[in-house]
């Protein structure tokens, strides 16, 4: 026990001089669980992935479809608003830009709601979706997602806090305006840029 917590502090140093600590966040070693309500069920015949709103045709993928998209590897760092971070995940998925090639978009189309399972919504900025790291997991360090981790897919962006990285995703709608998902109606930032401190709108 001793020893995990000299290991921990030492990773939280390097991580902090090497600029990747954000302000107001510890290091964890664990992977916490967070999220509003429950885990939900996973049924590949009922699963299907949305993208809807401004393209020039909605288009819909089943579970299989959503698997024959090309996979890749990213690895990244993870930041919780309630002050913890995750460093040097290795996630497995497909690439947001792999799913965005699919469709058309409209070209008043800049900002995105990303919906989930159980009405489960996050608004992130379109040009915030279309980055090189930005992916739709499968699998963490080798791992299929567990179930409380978003299995059987979640959203992955680094570089906004983790509310942000949806689990149990299930569709994008994009949108000509920014609009507030779930907890964005509840007193969080808009837009979550952790080396800002972003936590909450105010
Ligand atoms: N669908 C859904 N995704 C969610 C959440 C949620 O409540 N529902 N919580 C978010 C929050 S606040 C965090 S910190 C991360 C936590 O991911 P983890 O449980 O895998 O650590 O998931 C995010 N994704
Ligand atoms: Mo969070």
């Amino acid at each position: 026990m001793l020893f995990e917590g000299n290991e921990r502090k030492q990773r939280e140093r390097e991580m902090r001089q090497a600029g990747r600590l954000p302000p107001g966040q510890s290091l964890t070693l664990k992977w916490p669980v967070l999220h509003y309500g429950s885990v939900p069920r996973f049924d590949p015949a009922k699963w299907d992935f949305h993208l809807r709103g401004l393209v020039e045709k909605a288009l819909r993928l089943s579970w299989e479809e959503f698997n024959r998209l090309p996979k890749s590897e990213v690895r990244s760092d993870f930041h919780c608003v309630t002050r913890w971070s995750r460093f040097d995940n290795a996630w497995t998925g497909v690439l947001f830009r792999d799913v965005l090639q699919l469709v058309q978009l409209r070209p008043e189309a800049n900002h995105v709601l990303v919906h989930a399972e159980q009405g489960y919504t996050a608004n992130v900025p379109l040009a915030d979706l279309d980055r090189d790291n930005v992916l739709f997991a499968t699998h963490h360090d080798g791992e299929p997602l567990a179930p409380d981790h978003g299995y059987p897919l979640r959203l992955i962006i680094p570089h906004l806090y983790a509310w942000k990285s949806v689990k149990w995703v299930r569709g994008l709608e994009f949108l000509d305006h920014d609009q507030a998902g779930f907890w964005e109606q509840n007193g969080y930032h808009m837009y979550g840029d952790p080396f800002k401190e972003q936590r909450f709108s105010e």
